[in-house]
């Protein structure tokens, strides 16, 4: 999910392509302003830090742009691609190495695990807004 400083710098598109060119086939997407009670939510177990009123007030500043990404090791290679949480430890060539400085405007949510993908996804998504379909392309990205 491009969070609000994301789709603030103007940088949805760019942080799409970095999923689109690695291969990973997008079926949902969707542009909303998260209520505070769906980022309570979705950041419940993160409610006794010391930043989460912070990060509830981040990520529910302005509106955000919540995906669905499939194909082979999506959540592990999604987390490679996106960094470290903290961007001033995050690799160069990961998004948030890339344009990030601090955590607290890191750019993008991305599930730590299949189980919190699957529980985001039932978060932010009805079922019918999640669109599979067969990229034309599938055998020139993935060999089986
Ligand atoms: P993640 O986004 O890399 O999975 P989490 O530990 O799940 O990181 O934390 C969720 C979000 O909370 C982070 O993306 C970041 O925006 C914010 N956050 C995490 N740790 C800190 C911190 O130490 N200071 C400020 N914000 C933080
Ligand atoms: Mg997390």
């Amino acid at each position: 999910m491009v969070k609000p400083d994301g789709v603030q710098r103007g940088l949805v598109g760019r942080l799409i392509a970095r999923f689109e060119d690695k291969g990973f086939k997008l079926v949902a997407m969707k542009y909303t302003w998260a209520s505070e009670c769906l980022l309570r939510n979705h950041y419940a177990e993160l409610a006794d830090k010391a930043f989460f009123a912070n990060l509830i007030e981040y990520v529910g500043s302005g509106p955000v742009v919540p995906m669905v990404w499939e194909g082979p090791g999506v959540v592990k290679m999604g987390r490679r691609l996106i960094g470290a949480t903290n961007p001033s430890e995050s690799a160069p060539g990961t998004i948030r190495g890339d344009f990030g400085l601090q955590s607290g405007r890191n750019l993008i949510h991305g599930s730590d695990s299949i189980v919190s993908a699957e529980r985001e996804i039932d978060l932010w998504f009805d079922a019918d807004e999640i669109v599979g379909w067969k990229s034309s392309l599938e055998n020139w990205f993935y060999e089986d």
